[in-house]
């Protein structure tokens, strides 16, 4: 399949060409802000408001070849969170941040840049894990603001359930002077030590976090005291958040991921995950959508 019908028009604010590892990616030069955004796994890579610094993070050991995701950006996790619950071969976050998808739609509104990529199955998916027709179409608006939105539409003929998620890495001056708002208050589950009651203060780090919070709409905020640089990550349609930074001996355990880049990068992640799974009728859709600004 084509990554780009011949028919697509591109606004003078949006290239085609190839990035690391001959992979295909689509540049946005929009007056309030640059992004790229792989075709691979229709992965954003970067974001930089205008006047502004990277937001987006990525690994310089990311690998760009087949098979294996991005390391940072904003992976697609979808249609299944982290190790599929059955199948030890399915690939970790589902198949979608591995795949190829097709850039549908690009076109300027106002002083942003907006494109749609589109995914369906295939033969491949529908022998994988997660056997559905199903169609996922993955809005990208660049400007001052980056917003994300993936809508899925089961194209089925039976229900689907499936979790998503945006696993957005965000871009920090030193994440031992960095802290996440906007959770207090809610209960989570410590992948490493299982569930934690909720806490009265923002999630601050000095060791590795994997936390996942169920049930919660929250906006949140990561302030980097270093630099003062306050990112909000606004969301819709997500009731799970997922904030992540592996630091020093996972780091060191990935291949993908320099020893010492923890200090730099904080995930926060938009889902629909364990409880928050979304279920959805033949015919039915869902939209989950993540915004991004900087003060
Ligand atoms: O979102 C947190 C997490 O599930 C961590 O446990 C860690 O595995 C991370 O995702 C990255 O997963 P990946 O498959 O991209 O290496």
């Amino acid at each position: 399949m084509p990554a780009v019908p011949s028919t697509l028009e591109l606004p003078s604010s949006v290239e085609l060409g190839l990035g690391q590892g001959g992979l295909a990616v689509a540049r946005v030069f929009a007056p309030t802000g640059t992004a790229e955004v792989y075709l691979r796994g229709a992965h954003v890579s970067a974001w930089t408001p205008a006047g502004g610094t990277p937001v987006i993070w990525m690994s310089e050991q990311s690998e760009y070849a087949p098979g294996v995701p991005l390391r940072g950006g904003v992976p697609i996790c979808f249609p299944w969170f982290a190790a599929h619950p059955t199948d030890a071969t399915a690939p970790s976050h589902g198949f979608a941040r591995l795949a190829d998808w097709q850039l549908v739609e690009a076109r300027e509104a106002g002083d942003d840049v907006v494109l749609v990529f589109v995914l369906t199955d295939t033969e491949a998916s529908r022998a994988s894990a997660w056997p559905h027709r199903f169609e996922a179409r993955y809005t990208v608006t660049v400007g001052a603001r980056l917003t994300l939105a993936l809508e899925v539409t089961n194209r089925d003929t039976e229900a689907v359930s499936f979790e998503e998620a945006l696993h957005t890495y965000l871009a920090v001056a030193d994440i031992r002077q960095t802290e996440v708002a906007g959770l207090e208050g809610t209960p989570f589950t410590d992948r490493l030590t299982g569930p934690r009651p909720a806490e009265s203060t923002p999630v601050r780090f000095d060791a590795e976090t994997d936390r996942i919070y169920l049930n919660t709409p929250a906006t949140t905020t990561v302030t980097d005291a270093s630099t003062g640089r306050v990112i909000t990550v606004a969301k819709q349609g997500s009731a799970s958040t997922v904030v992540w930074n592996p630091w020093i001996d996972k780091a060191a355990a990935m291949a993908d991921f320099g020893d010492t880049e923890y200090t730099g990068m904080v995930c926060v992640e938009t889902c629909n995950i364990r409880d928050n799974t979304i279920t959805l009728a033949p015919g039915e859709n869902h939209e989950i959508s993540a915004s991004y600004s900087v003060a």
